[in-house]
């Protein structure tokens, strides 16, 4: 360290240590919200069929452009919905979600989320890139039966400005799918006790609306050892989905900006420095 340094910050110390230290402060106290392209996305999902009702596997889920199309009412399910529908394999499914839009953000909530339980985990989303929502998951027991949206344009989370428009979406009863791709049968059904749910015998139909068949299944044990009973009328409350925004904190964003800042400062005490 040369003496003039050592003589100018020892001649300019109070000036400048305050101005520094005023500096760091106002930085320090800024509110950390830097304009970000994403958002932090809550999903709470929430089993609301009644007791002893059907249970449902993991949700799949994408925030997306819009363009995914899971499947189609009337036409068959494909290889990537059928194994989904089936016995709650997903793997299928996301890849083809994602093969189909690249900069979607894909996951899933769960384990198996039976009646009265929730789950909730958080997605970093773009909500200009991604604004619409899709989702899938098999309702057990069954044998192909599913929740999911048809269109893949019907939930727009994200209005154009980026806000969150759309809070929640509720399922009721009349809104379970049929994949249509295995026959209806409690011996190769998914999620009873003692069964071997990977069995199938194919359908060979089309995706369908369909609860009533589950009434069929009452009295039998399911794998969670609870007894099923349907108690499903078409306008049953089944599940729900909600989602909550919150910013994401950039701790690299606001790094910069300190170290910035202070390289402001320091420029400003060599001048001083120079200027006596
Ligand atoms: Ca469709
Ligand atoms: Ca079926």
């Amino acid at each position: 360290m040369s003496n003039s340094v050592y003589d100018s910050s020892a001649f300019l110390p109070r000036t400048m240590r305050s101005l520094l230290i005023a500096v760091v402060l106002m930085v320090l106290s800024m509110p950390v919200v830097v304009q970000a392209a994403a958002v932090q996305v809550t999903v709470n999902v929430q089993n609301l069929a009644p007791t002893n009702s059907v249970s449902f596997t993991p949700l799949n889920l994408g925030f997306h452009q819009g363009i995914f199309d899971s499947f189609n009412i009337g036409q068959p399910a494909n290889s990537a919905l059928t194994p989904l529908a089936e016995v709650g394999d997903g793997s299928a499914w996301q890849s083809a979600f994602a093969a189909a839009d690249a900069t979607a953000t894909l996951g899933t909530i769960g384990g198996v989320l039976q009646p009265g339980e929730s789950l909730s985990a958080n997605f970093l989303v773009d909500p200009i890139l991604n604004p619409y929502f899709t989702f899938a998951a098999m309702a057990i027991p069954s044998n192909d039966f599913f929740i999911g949206n048809d269109s893949p344009t019907a939930f727009q989370l994200f209005d154009n400005a980026g806000n969150l428009q759309l809070t929640q979406i509720n399922q009721t009863a009349r809104q379970i799918w049929d994949a249509g791709s295995e026959v209806f049968d409690p011996a190769t059904a998914a999620f009873l006790s003692g069964v071997d749910g990977s069995l199938n015998n194919p359908q060979n139909s089309v995706v369908s609306f369909n609860f009533a068949e589950l009434a069929a299944l009452n009295g039998l044990t399911t794998a969670a050892g609870y007894p099923f009973h349907s108690n499903l009328t078409a306008d049953s409350q089944i599940y729900n989905i909600s989602f909550e925004v919150s910013p994401v904190p950039e701790p690299q964003n606001v790094a910069m900006l300190i170290a910035g800042l202070l390289i402001l400062v320091g420029v400003n005490m060599r001048r001083l420095q120079q200027a006596t």
